[in-house]
């Protein structure tokens, strides 16, 4: 019974205690506020070198980093830098660094062709760009300053410029620091339509973090001991926050690795002991599949944490078969949620027994209901519907997008998920179905409205609707339904390679149907649960 509030709202919350929430600081004070009892543990280990950087080394070349981004590129409070780099400890220093000059760090996927980097350079307004110099020729024409991290290129700054201007005093925030202040802008197209920025503030980051790392009973019980693999990508909000973030902030070592290979990925498991392994579900698939795994010691691994996508229930047992010490479980997170809503209370410092195919419970400090899609009200237990959350760590909006915002965030604060789910008798959170038009390919976001803009660009094409297809390997794979022009004969080779040319390649169409017409709501929407059905596994 919950006296507080009417009988017909269902409102979930933790099986933990609320904690008192640090969300007032910046949010590298916040990651770093207990650098002393760790200054001389390991912070960042790189898998392909085997260098090690201790938090003191780490926490010193930040401290440089933001030094040069303020006066050796002039950036200032709120302007934005994009980081489109692999999993290196220069993502660290850029996006630290920036929190620290009170900037805002865009993350973005190095493999993104030119115009998807051009789109997302131009919407965030971004004034430099950290990346590699193989990828520095893609944002060459975008007319802003390019700094490379490895090989120095005409044209570029090289990353070592940035270093030479002392420590930077954080004290010293030019113009003042106010939690609300964006800090990270990562991409989504959250329920609907072209990816958009998210605004992620110190608030929200720092609240996330609290929320799984901190407190007497952690929800994520991480230590100083802990060595946790950065095998995911850092531009994606999963990896940033519950790899690298929670990470810093427990005094945990991340081992990061720049590109995946699963031999040396066990190899990486081996050599350095690593306890805790994020992973999305192809991962979980990939080392179900893989014989080597059995030729490996990995009994060090006391945590496996999968999110980003469904994980079938089969999958995640047969793998705890071969890593039976292991604690299995699953998060549940959107980017706009800041990111985390639910997560495995087995990884607790007390925990809880948990049930495999459960996405966790929601995190402290926070409030889950489920929601009848049809009218609004809030459903009991074992009722699926669509799961609303709330809490200080959602994102602040969508950057310059009010419509976009104020249709995820209702007036009472409530953010809309377009998952479909339930909460059952012992407070775990279950994911059913999707309502929204995101597709997820291996934990990727592909937004069909994007792919389906692309489509209409074509001479031949008429109309075009972009949904997911089932795959045993990604997850879901886009597909399009296609209507062409009278006289045009497409072929459905012609139509993968166009949209192939322009996107990265989790965005590929990969299979086409040619119809006569899609079919579209009074209002001109897409149904596309329609078209669910016309796809031969349905
Ligand atoms: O916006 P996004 O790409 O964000 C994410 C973030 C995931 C996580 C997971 C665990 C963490 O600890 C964390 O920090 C971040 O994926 O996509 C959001 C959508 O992905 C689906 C769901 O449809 C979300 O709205 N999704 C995410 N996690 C799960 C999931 C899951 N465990 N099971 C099923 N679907």
């Amino acid at each position: 019974p919950q006296p507080q509030s009417p009988p017909t709202e269902h409102i979930f919350r933790s099986k933990l205690p609320d904690i008192p929430i640090t969300n007032h600081l910046p949010l590298h004070s916040y990651i770093f506020e207990n650098l002393s009892d760790h200054a001389d543990r390991p912070c960042l280990i790189v898998g392909s070198t085997g260098q090690v950087l201790t938090y003191s080394d780490v926490h010193l070349t930040i401290r440089q980093t933001a030094s040069g981004l303020s006066r050796r590129l002039g950036l200032r409070r709120g302007d934005v830098v994009m980081v489109l780099l692999q999993n290196c400890p220069e993502f660290v220093y850029t996006f630290m660094a920036s929190s620290m000059i009170g900037a805002v760090t865009t993350t973005a996927n190095p493999f993104y062709t030119p115009s998807e980097l051009s789109k997302q350079i131009s919407r965030s307004n971004a004034k430099v760009v950290v990346t590699h110099s193989q990828y520095a020729h893609k944002v060459s024409a975008e007319g802003v300053p390019v700094v490379t991290i490895d090989d120095r290129i005409d044209g570029c700054l090289h990353f070592s410029e940035l270093l030479e201007f002392g420590l930077f005093d954080p004290t010293s925030m030019v113009g003042g620091f106010n939690p609300d202040d964006a800090v990270v802008l990562p991409f989504s197209s959250g329920t609907t339509g072209l990816p958009k920025g998210v605004v992620l503030t110190h608030k929200s980051l720092s609240t996330s973090l609290s929320q799984q790392v901190d407190g007497e009973n952690p929800h994520v019980y991480l230590t100083k001991e802990d060595v946790v693999i950065c095998v995911l990508p850092l531009f994606h909000i999963y990896a940033l926050n519950s790899v690298l973030l929670c990470s810093l902030r427990s005094g945990a070592a991340v081992l990061m690795m720049q590109k995946f290979d699963i031999s040396t990925l066990l190899e990486l498991i081996q050599r350095y002991r690593v306890s805790v392994a994020t992973v999305v579900p192809p991962l979980v698939l990939a080392l179900v599949k893989c014989p080597m795994v059995d030729e490996y010691d990995l009994s060090s691994i006391r945590i496996v944490l999968s999110g980003a996508a469904p994980l079938g229930k089969e999958l995640e047992e047969t793998l705890h078969g071969r890593l039976p010490q292991a604690i299995f479980g699953q998060g549940y997170g959107m980017t706009e949620a800041g990111p985390v809503l639910s997560m495995c209370l087995g990884f607790a410092k007390q925990p809880f027994p948990t049930k495999s195919g459960s996405c966790g419970t929601v995190v402290r400090n926070a409030e889950l209901k489920v929601i009848d899609p049809e009218t609004g009200y809030s459903l009991p237990r074992n009722k699926p519907g669509e799961i609303c959350f709330r809490g200080a760590q959602i994102m602040k909006g969508y950057l310059n997008d009010p419509e976009a915002t104020k249709s995820t965030i209702d007036v009472e604060g409530w953010l809309h998920t377009g998952d479909i789910g339930y909460v059952d008798d012992d407070d775990e959170v279950f994911i059913v179905d999707r309502v929204k038009e995101l597709i997820k390919y291996k934990g990727f976001q592909v937004a069909p409205a994007e792919i389906e803009a692309i489509l209409h660009t074509h001479p031949s094409i008429i109309d075009a609707a972009v949904i997911p297809q089932k795959d045993e390997v990604a997850g879901e794979v886009p597909v399009a339904f296609i209507v062409q022009s009278n006289c045009s004969e497409l072929t459905e080779a012609s139509v993968k390679e166009y949209v192939a040319k322009q996107v990265v390649f989790y965005k590929k169409v990969h299979k086409v149907y040619f119809v006569h017409a899609i079919p579209k709501s009074p209002s001109g929407k897409i149904l596309r649960k329609e078209l669910r059905t016309k796809l031969p596994s349905s």
